[in-house]
């Protein structure tokens, strides 16, 4: 028998050529940790505690207005690592873009957001077209107001919502122009029109301050963005939280 040789035969070579394909496809594959219909992932679970957020790489805003907002990847208050976002002398935000622009079929937002303090100072959601036009400008404050700005509408006043994690998830529909928007399983708008027509859906910014003292700040976490709605987990209800809802 002839030894292996590093030229090989015409059949090797075919072997080896398929082997080499096989590889170059697997290099091709999405990393581990993404999955097909994930647009963004940003968990700040490995980024550098008690630093400045970076901009522009992967599970890190694509902008940021550094003039005006402070944004630190701490390791509280949330479990795992989260983003601590604070103005400074003016309203100041942070932009998440979408590995890709999606023009139909439905978007969803989801995050974990925690309030500080018991104030007005709000975490503002614009959600961009990719024409920078605003389809949806939402409030959330650490008293609770949950609403739509432009035209104003108060959807909901939730009760202590400070100092504990408030999942939120936003849903856009491009294909009928609509939106709802869920906060801890419960549905707080449903199927209301946009403001303008979207062409395409781009990025998610998220502001803080205008009205606020200097430092208010809210913390940020598990920022995902969908090209699907998962079904949303309605968190079990306390009489004592239904009372406050209608008091
Ligand atoms: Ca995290």
């Amino acid at each position: 028998m002839k030894p292996p040789t590093c030229s090989g035969t015409p059949a090797s070579k075919g072997k080896w050529l398929a082997i080499l394909l096989a590889c170059l496809a697997l290099a091709c594959l999405p990393p581990a940790s993404s999955r097909a219909g994930e647009l963004l992932r940003a968990t700040f679970d490995d980024k550098p505690i008690d630093q400045p957020i970076g901009v522009g790489g992967a599970g890190q805003p694509a902008w940021m207005d550094e003039d005006f907002v402070d944004a630190i990847v701490r390791n509280e208050p949330f479990a795992t690592s989260c983003l601590e976002i604070s103005n400074t002398t003016a309203q100041g935000a942070v932009g998440f873009r979408t590995n890709n622009l999606i023009s139909e079929g439905v978007v969803a937002i989801i995050t974990d957001l925690w309030f500080h303090e018991d104030s007005d100072c709000y975490a503002r959601f614009m959600i961009l077209s990719d024409l920078g036009q605003m389809i949806l400008c939402l409030d959330f404050t650490g008293d609770g107001d949950l609403a739509i700005i432009e035209p104003l509408d108060e959807l909901a006043d939730l009760p202590d919502v400070s100092g504990r994690p408030l999942p939120v998830l936003i849903a856009l529909n491009l294909d009928s122009q609509t939106y709802s928007v869920w906060v801890e399983g419960v549905q707080w708008a449903v199927d209301r029109p946009m403001y303008e027509h979207m062409n395409a859906f781009s990025q998610v910014v998220i502001r803080v301050g205008y009205n606020c003292p200097e430092g208010n700040r809210f913390s940020i976490d598990q920022i995902r963005i969908l090209d699907e709605v998962p079904p949303v987990p309605v968190e079990p209800t306390t009489w004592g939280r239904v009372r406050a809802l209608f008091r």
